[in-house]
């Protein structure tokens, strides 16, 4: 008994020592606002991984852009500055058009078809993630893209000169195509944009107009499902290699179940948020038949210049993705 009770103490010195000796801190830059399901998910995450090494690692996160703008984020893990951080996948479409893979309108427009869709472009974003210094950890849809104004649309040629919200290249193209004025806004400064006349419209999710509260400025929002874009949480490549494989082990599992949950929670925050912004005062419903249809049009152009920007790998990852259906 005594001779056990020797073991455990020296076991546990031998604990604490090897934590004390790796114990390390990462500040996890995430652009989306504290209250939003991506940050509720990346905040569990890192918890999941604090606790699952007995604080060997610590995770800390900072939503709402507040240690690195969303726009600056894949720079800063890159070059080191930050660990470990969050970003839209397709805010990096204008350095790679492959990074619009999920961006492409009406190519997946449920959450079915985007974990199809993620399926068949995994591989090939997580090799270029690699080729530029970067681990990819998992990745989360935002639910699907809608439109919002500040007057009824029931027509292209409603939009007409309207002064538009982008957040990658392709929301910067359909405004050109719709024949709108693309500003390029963090989803952390809509609300302003919008306040100030800056923006007067945008495509996104129930979920941003709901975390920023467009009401205050903005009166319709229209389902069109267009698409539905992700966020992914990435490592610098060096900091990883020099983890250990038992606490690498635990931030795979931390980050295979953050995957599922941000799925799960994605899906649920749908609805929530559009009573959300219903409940602000906004009209909230399907897009007319006409719109949809002139909007499906417009679709089929920007499919075809992402693939012909995309090359072999974007035709590959489609392929791939309709031979799921
Ligand atoms: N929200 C983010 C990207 C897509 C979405 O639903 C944004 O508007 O910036």
């Amino acid at each position: 008994m005594k001779h056990l009770k020797t073991l455990m103490a020296a076991t546990a010195l031998t604990a604490m020592t090897a934590t004390a000796a790796v114990a390390e801190k990462w500040d996890m830059p995430m652009a989306y606002s504290a209250t939003n399901f991506h940050s509720a998910t990346g905040a569990e995450f890192a918890k999941c991984v604090t606790t699952g090494t007995s604080g060997a690692l610590e995770i800390v996160t900072h939503p709402s852009g507040s240690l690195f703008k969303g726009g600056e984020i894949k720079r800063a893990i890159q070059t080191g500055q930050a660990p470990i951080g969050e970003r839209l996948l397709s805010g990096h479409q204008n350095e790679n058009a492959l990074f619009g893979f999920d961006s492409v309108p009406f190519l997946a427009t449920s959450f079915d078809d985007s974990a199809k869709l993620w399926e068949a472009a995994k591989p090939t974003i997580e090799k270029l993630l690699d080729s530029q210094n970067l681990v990819l950890l998992y990745a989360v849809p935002w639910p699907p893209q809608g439109l919002y104004f500040k007057k009824e649309v029931n027509s292209v040629a409603d939009m007409k000169g309207v002064k538009f919200r982008s957040y990658n290249t392709a929301t910067a193209r359909l405004a050109e195509l719709t024949g709108m004025l693309p500003v390029q806004i963090e989803a952390a400064e809509i609300s302003q944009a919008f306040a100030t006349g800056v923006a007067e419209s945008m495509v996104s999710s129930g979920s941003t107009g709901y975390d920023r509260k467009v009401w205050e400025s903005l009166t319709h929002f229209y389902e069109v499902d267009a698409w539905l874009p992700r966020n992914y949480v990435m490592v610098n490549k060096g900091v990883w290699e020099g983890t250990d494989d038992s606490v690498k082990a635990v931030i795979r599992g931390c980050a295979s179940i953050a995957e599922y949950a941000g799925n799960y929670r994605s899906k649920e925050y749908t609805g929530f948020t559009l009573n959300g912004l219903r409940a602000g005062g906004m009209t909230v419903g399907p897009a007319s038949e006409g719109l949809v249809n002139e909007l499906k049009e417009i679709g089929k152009t920007m499919t075809a210049e992402w693939l012909e920007n995309a090359g072999a790998e974007g035709k590959a990852i489609v392929d791939a993705f309709k031979a799921m259906q």
